[in-house]
């Protein structure tokens, strides 16, 4: 997911263009914006954090661009490329120390997991949206 802050600042194309030079193709895509509920919902497992009623602010404040990506080892490969989710300690060349503003808008979402990606594909996307 390429967040708020990125897209608002016309990221999403230079953002897109590193993806698919990595070797991810897209499955589905779109650009619309998180209701209060969706980004509670997409990030419940942070609900009980210090930084979760901002994160939910910051998330529903513009639209984001959401897609289902695939390649060959996709969660870990796309942990690389987009680098730590603090954009001070995002190696150089990476997506977020590139065009993330701080640890809270920080320019995109990577899946954690195989099984978490599939739930968050499906939480943006119907059977009939992925090609
Ligand atoms: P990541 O997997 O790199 O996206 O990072 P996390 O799952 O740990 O955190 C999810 C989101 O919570 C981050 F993208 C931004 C937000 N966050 C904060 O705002 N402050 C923090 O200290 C940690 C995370």
């Amino acid at each position: 997911m390429v967040k708020p802050d990125a897209v608002s600042k016309g990221y999403t194309g230079a953002i897109l263009e590193k993806i698919n030079a990595a070797g991810f193709r897209i499955v589905a895509m779109k650009q619309t914006q998180l209701s209060k509920a969706d980004a509670e919902a997409f990030y419940a497992i942070h609900k009980e954090r210090p930084f979760f009623g901002d994160l939910v602010e910051y998330m529903t404040s513009g639209p984001i661009v959401a897609a289902i990506l695939e390649k060959d080892n996709a969660v870990s490969d796309f942990r690389t490329l987009i680098g730590a989710t603090n954009p001070e300690e995002a190696a150089e060349g990476t997506i977020r120390k590139l065009y993330a503003e701080s640890i809270s808008a920080n320019a995109i979402h990577g899946s954690d997991s195989d099984e978490n990606a599939g739930i968050e594909g499906n939480f943006f996307f119907s059977e009939r949206e992925k090609f």
